[in-house]
């Protein structure tokens, strides 16, 4: 039965129409939406981390650019992710408590270490990868702030990607030492890139709701399938393997059969007890009181402009 407050809100979802900030929406569809988009914009700016180790270590000063380049881009959806969470009416200071304290989830890629110049090329290739299998059906969710974000940051994904591909090509290509480096990356990001995609289906606590709510058009586990299907492929251009001994073609389904994801692993790491889970918040932690001065220098800036503005309008 459609109940009168919200009657419009699931007709619009019937009919695929956005909802947009000012509508009327169920607090549990307000509650997730939070909760998704606040995790996707942590998992942005903790994602710059990894990749900012290899800054100052790059190959070449193309290289050190691109890579500058590609971690404004994370900084940029970021920023745009904390903003369309903002117009659900939580602050970005709320957000960010929640990280720093400790409470937020942000996703378990980015509490692996980037040990080699390598993990460059993999993070592009398969956490970029992963990635843009997962956000390009965001482009469609139901939220029109969320969904209109993602378009822009999947353009960016993709370019992403292909920089990572085209660094492991290059590797992969290259001396044999350069290819063990390339082959070591991938066996270490493979395993955690497929945890990106969450819990299976069975286990996902929000997939159901957020399906029927049309956040999420695709499950967890039917985008993981997508994701190793595509990049299998790809790592055979490479000439690299997959670390995965019971990884085979099944001609009947059509789909890359492939072995057990280490769950244990997995929720150790979204718990807190990463490699790295201490010192990616540290280092945010750190940044956020570095840049006090920054915001109270904007703020000042703001209120003096207001002021001028205030008294022009008065004269
Ligand atoms: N890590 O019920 P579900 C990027 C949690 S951006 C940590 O299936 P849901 C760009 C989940 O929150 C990468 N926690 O959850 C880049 C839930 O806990 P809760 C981030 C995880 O929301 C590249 C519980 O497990 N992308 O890579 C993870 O329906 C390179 C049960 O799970 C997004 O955030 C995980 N991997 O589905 C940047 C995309 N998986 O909240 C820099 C948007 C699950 O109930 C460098 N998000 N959990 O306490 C989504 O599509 C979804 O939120 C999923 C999870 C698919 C991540």
């Amino acid at each position: 039965m459609v109940d009168a407050i919200h009657g419009d809100f699931e007709q619009k979802i019937a009919n695929d129409i956005t909802i947009e900030p000012r509508d009327t929406m169920p607090d549990d569809y307000r509650k997730t939406l939070i909760r998704q988009i606040s995790q996707h914009a942590h998992s942005e700016i903790v994602g710059m981390l990894p990749e900012g180790n290899w800054v100052t270590r790059a190959p070449s000063l193309r290289r050190k650019a691109v890579l500058l380049a590609k971690i404004q881009d994370e900084g940029g959806h970021g920023l745009y992710l904390y903003s369309a969470a903002e117009t659900l009416g939580v602050t970005r200071d709320e957000l960010l408590d929640q990280l720093h304290s400790g409470k937020a989830k942000y996703s378990s890629i980015f509490n692996y270490p980037s040990l080699t110049w390598a993990d460059m090329g993999a993070i592009g290739w398969l956490v970029d990868g992963a990635a843009i299998m997962n956000q390009v059906p965001l482009c469609r969710a139901s939220y029109g702030p969320y969904a209109r974000a993602m378009v822009r940051i999947c353009k960016e994904e993709s370019f992403h990607q292909r920089q990572g591909f085209e660094i492991m090509h290059v590797l992969a290509k290259g001396t044999e030492v350069q290819k063990k480096m390339a082959q070591d990356a991938l066996n270490r990001w493979w395993w955690p890139a497929l945890m990106m995609f969450g819990p299976h289906d069975s286990d996902s606590t929000n997939t159901e709701q957020s399906m029927k709510w049309r956040i999420k058009r695709i499950s967890n586990d039917d985008l993981r399938r997508k994701f190793v299907d595509v990049t299998v492929e790809q790592t055979k251009v490479l000439g690299l393997t997959v670390p995965d001994k019971d990884l085979m073609w099944n001609a009947e389904t059509g789909h890359y059969d492939f072995g057990a994801i280490n769950w244990a692993e997995f929720w150790n790491v979204v718990k807190g007890n990463g490699p790295c889970n201490k010192q990616r918040l540290e280092a945010r932690k750190a940044a956020w009181q570095k840049g006090e001065w920054v915001r109270e220098a904007a703020m000042a800036h703001a209120e003096k402009r207001k002021a001028r503005k205030e008294a022009l309008v008065a004269a």
